[in-house]
């Protein structure tokens, strides 16, 4: 899912999105809440409507963005309170209200309310969190009024591996549509991400979609999937293309390097996106050099399309059975 926090996937339009065979976007309920309010959003017929996306949409609850985000905030049984990053002002989210928030907002897929320790915590913490988590996924499962709107459970835990075990049980008792793993990509080493996925997937039901939150990188990608991940979220390709930066077969690129100057190729030999099919990295190299604004956005299609190749063909190597084969050239071609 490309993220469009604002109700926009900054600087593509939805025919773009469409174009490039997006599948689906994530919203964040704490910016929309908070501007332009969710009353506007509703005023204008929901989310689709409001940003002209026909497509699904999913929203992030604003459990992680509150923690990540403002500069005050309190956690307490009863929910989260904290101070608006852009003026200061006091609100407080509990479980129903985020449930209420998201209903009004009118996405296709919803998450209830977690809470997202910040790594490292200790383990009373990630206890904490997790029962907290426990139990505000409850509450926002009896909130939960309009099936129109799909709410996904939270698994919580940090890295300890018994208290991965008691959440994802917990949200599994309470039998959602489908589950997220969420308190990963938060600055822990790589291997204890992989590992907590391969103690929270089996857990988790077969046939329900499973979404790894915050996640990643293509290699992330590749290493969720291979454990039983189907969905991800992340800021990074469309971030990292208004940096100038494009992901490539052989790794990333930054275009505003001098060797670009006078390269007359593509970004990438092949690659079939708008942005290779009709530009050169000399181009794009004067762009960003430039500060002119058609860089980031050819930036952005061209790492879209690129993680979105990816998955297509991830989906193709699992339906002929070669998926096996595909994660291992994926990781060898980019030596490692
Ligand atoms: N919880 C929620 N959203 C999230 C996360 C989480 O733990 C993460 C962690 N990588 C990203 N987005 N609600
Ligand atoms: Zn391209």
């Amino acid at each position: 899912m490309p993220v469009g926090t604002q109700a926009t996937v900054k600087g593509l339009t939805p025919d773009e999105l469409g174009a490039l065979g997006t599948q689906i976007l994530l919203c964040n309920t704490y910016h929309l809440y908070l501007r332009p309010g969710v009353s506007i959003v509703e005023e204008a017929g929901g989310l689709h409507r409001f940003m002209r996306w026909s497509g699904p949409i999913l929203t992030d609850s604003g459990g992680f963005q509150v923690l990540s985000l403002t500069p005050l905030r309190k956690v307490t049984d009863e929910g989260v309170i904290f101070r608006s990053h852009l003026d200061g002002s006091e609100h407080f989210f509990t479980p129903e209200k985020v449930v209420d928030l998201q209903e009004r907002l009118g996405p296709d897929i919803a998450m209830v309310l977690d809470e997202c320790p910040p790594y490292p915590a200790s383990r009373e913490e990630i206890e904490k969190a997790v029962k907290r988590t426990s139990a505000w996924a409850e509450r926002s499962r009896k909130a939960w009024r309009r099936k129109e709107v799909t709410f996904f459970g939270i698994v919580q835990g940090g890295v300890y591996r018994d208290l991965r075990e008691k959440s994802a049980e917990e949200l599994v008792a309470l039998d959602f549509p489908g589950y997220a793993i969420g308190g990963l990509s938060v600055g822990e080493p790589k291997e204890l991400t992989y590992a907590v996925l391969d103690w929270v997937v089996p857990l988790l039901p077969p046939d329900k979609p499973r979404y790894l939150m915050g996640v990643g990188t293509p290699e992330d990608i590749l290493e969720g999937v291979a454990r039983g991940i189907d969905m991800f979220d992340c800021v990074l390709p469309t971030r990292l293309g208004r940096h100038a930066t494009a992901f490539t077969r052989r790794g990333r690129i930054n275009i505003r390097r001098a060797a670009y100057a006078r390269d007359f190729g593509p970004l990438e030999e092949g690659c079939q996106c708008y942005t290779c099919r009709h530009y050169t990295r000399a181009y794009l190299h004067h762009l960003f050099r430039a500060e002119e604004m058609l860089g980031p956005r050819l930036l952005t299609l061209h790492n879209l399309h690129f993680l979105f190749r990816l998955m297509e063909r991830i989906r193709e190597a699992i339906a002929s059975g070669t998926f096996h084969h595909l994660y291992e050239t994926w990781l060898q071609e980019r030596g490692g």
